[in-house]
């Protein structure tokens, strides 16, 4: 209750407020940004607009976005962003390098549930490692303030809950499951039906079977590649997919998606950290990071971006090489 409380003292402070999601908002993101925005209007916060700096490349997130008419808007698409002098970051924790003059703003609120080493200042930080979810912080807020969600915040809700932790059971915590039965009454499920139902674009389809395709298995684990693709969300997807292969319980998936090699990994295999893992891979030469089961990795490919074929020779050597250093990340004395 003190940190919702919290909440209510700084929201109460702000005229007008920025909601900020990630580059690449799925709806834990954009259900919590929903949320944040509907408590800031109950506090008196009439002012407010939701933004971000990347693309939704999820076929079933543009779904989500498209169905429950959400306004997400770039800043630099804002003619009036001046006026929003205070931002909130959710399910992030540090403002995207891309957003516009940055120094302009002050962050006011942050609530988060991912573990970050470096702490980052903000007037009102609400930061829960140990939820599953962005969601489920949310969630909890909106139940100590005595809120009713609407039908849209909550449907956007109990999605959330579902892709981030519940379908598969992606670790949800105890905490994913009160969540999801406290927002149930109020939710359209007709409009979740909607959500599950979003087709996959034909480049994501193509992307999955170049990973079925290519795969490589050692043990159990595999690795596989989707060669070029304009969608970057196809690769957690085809790394979802491959993880029901049988004997297999870590799964690494690469593709080239402009002049950067992405990679994105799953595992159920306890003992594992992929996000160290990956960390330990990629660090060098890139960014890596993530949790216990998934992780990713971006590695700028220079002035190779451009001219890199994925039937190529130079392809092939790319990926052997991300393969090695994966494998030999796992198994760091050769067992
Ligand atoms: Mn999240």
């Amino acid at each position: 209750m003190e940190q919702t409380n919290q909440l209510l003292t700084r929201l109460q402070q702000c005229d007008s407020l920025a909601i900020v999601n990630h580059a690449n908002p799925d709806p834990d993101c954009i259900a919590s940004a929903l949320a944040l925005e509907e408590i800031a209007s109950s506090e008196g916060v009439s002012n407010t607009k939701l933004l971000y700096c990347g693309e939704v490349s999820h076929q079933q997130n543009r779904a989500f976005i498209n169905l429950l008419n959400i306004p997400l808007h770039h800043p630099s698409a804002v003619p009036s962003i001046s006026e929003y002098s205070s931002l909130a970051l959710v399910d992030h924790s540090q403002l995207d390098p891309e957003f516009p003059h940055p120094s302009e703003f002050s962050i006011e609120i942050i609530i988060d549930h991912h573990a970050v080493s470096d702490t980052s200042d903000a007037g009102f930080v609400d930061r829960r490692p140990d939820y599953g979810a962005t969601a489920t912080i949310v969630i909890d807020y909106l139940k100590e303030l005595n809120l009713d969600p609407s039908t849209t915040v909550a449907s956007a809700l109990l999605f959330a809950l579902h892709r981030e932790r519940l379908d598969h059971a992606r670790s949800p915590t105890i905490r994913e499951y009160n969540a999801a039965s406290f927002i149930h009454p109020y939710v359209d499920s007709e409009l979740i039906d909607q959500l599950y139902s979003a087709a996959y674009t034909p480049a994501t389809l193509d992307a999955i079977s170049e990973a079925i395709r290519r795969r490589e298995v050692r043990g159990s684990r595999l690795v596989t590649s989707v060669g070029r693709t304009t969608e970057a969300d196809a690769l957690p997807q085809a790394a979802d997919y491959l993880l029901h292969l049988e004997g297999v319980d870590t799964v690494l998936v690469e593709g080239v998606v402009e002049d950067t090699v992405r990679l994105s990994a799953r595992s159920i295999d306890p003992q594992l950290h992929l996000g160290e893992v990956l960390a330990d891979a990629f660090d060098d030469v890139g960014s890596a990071g993530g949790h216990r089961d998934m992780a990713g990795a971006q590695i700028p490919l220079g002035i190779f971006g451009d001219t890199l074929s994925d039937d190529g020779p130079l392809y092939d050597l790319l990926f052997t090489n991300i393969a090695e250093r994966f494998f030999t990340a796992l198994h760091p004395n050769g067992v």
